[in-house]
């Protein structure tokens, strides 16, 4: 399989807590430090991701902290050519976030780019679940969104979002080659507080 400089950008977005940096690090790496407690503040993962049988992309996943300012979510979501809108089944708090931030993401880029809702923490679903998959189903086919339920925490369905996402923006004409500078202008900044 040949990986090319074919650039596949999604940003990851939602409350802070939800488990934003928890999903992709279990995406990237098959799990998370459930010990690890870091707030991020700016960040980029990168996998290389299956998009088709026999082709393999980059997957470039930007992770701001849920308490980013404004003005650097808004900068990410002018580039990013997908977003993940992360959200926790136990704090129905985050998920009014996640309308919120959908908003926000039409306002500055319309309706037609790809947006993957998402809700995370899906192994406490038995103990402490307050917002119900229906729900947010019957919503996210009002935004034209695909929607799923995750754990970060045993893996269930944590890489289909990402996978999904990135045959979605590679299915456009959204993603072309060379568009990679945005890799050195992150570079620079993509360190999270540890
Ligand atoms: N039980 C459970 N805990 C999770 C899951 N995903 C993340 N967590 C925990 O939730 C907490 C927050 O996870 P993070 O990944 O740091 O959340 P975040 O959305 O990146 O937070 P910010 O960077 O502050 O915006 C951590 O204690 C994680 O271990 C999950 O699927 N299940
Ligand atoms: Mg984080």
């Amino acid at each position: 399989m040949v990986a090319t400089d074919f650039a596949i950008t999604v940003l990851l977005l939602g409350k802070e807590d939800v488990g934003k940096s928890s999903l992709a690090q279990t995406f990237v790496e098959g799990r998370h430090d459930p010990t690890a407690i870091s707030p991020t503040v700016e960040d980029m993962y990168e996998c290389a991701t299956e998009i088709s049988p026999g082709r393999v992309e980059t997957l470039h996943i930007e992770d701001i902290g849920g308490g980013a300012q404004p003005a650097l979510r808004q900068a990410h979501i002018r580039r990013a050519q997908g977003f993940i809108l992360v959200y926790d089944i136990t704090d129905s708090e985050s998920f009014r976030t996640v309308i919120k931030l959908r908003k926000e993401v039409e306002e500055a880029r319309g309706r037609s780019v790809p947006i993957y809702v998402v809700g995370n923490k899906l192994d406490l679903e038995g103990i402490k679940r307050q917002v119900f998959a229906d729900e947010v189903r019957s919503w996210a086919l009002t935004q034209s969104a695909t929607f799923y339920e995750v754990s970060a925490r045993t893996g269930a369905n944590a890489s289909q979002p990402f996978v999904d996402i990135a045959r979605a923006i590679a299915s456009t004409k959204v993603a072309k080659r060379g568009k990679v500078s945005l890799r050195s202008t992150l570079a620079a900044v993509s360190k999270s507080t540890m």
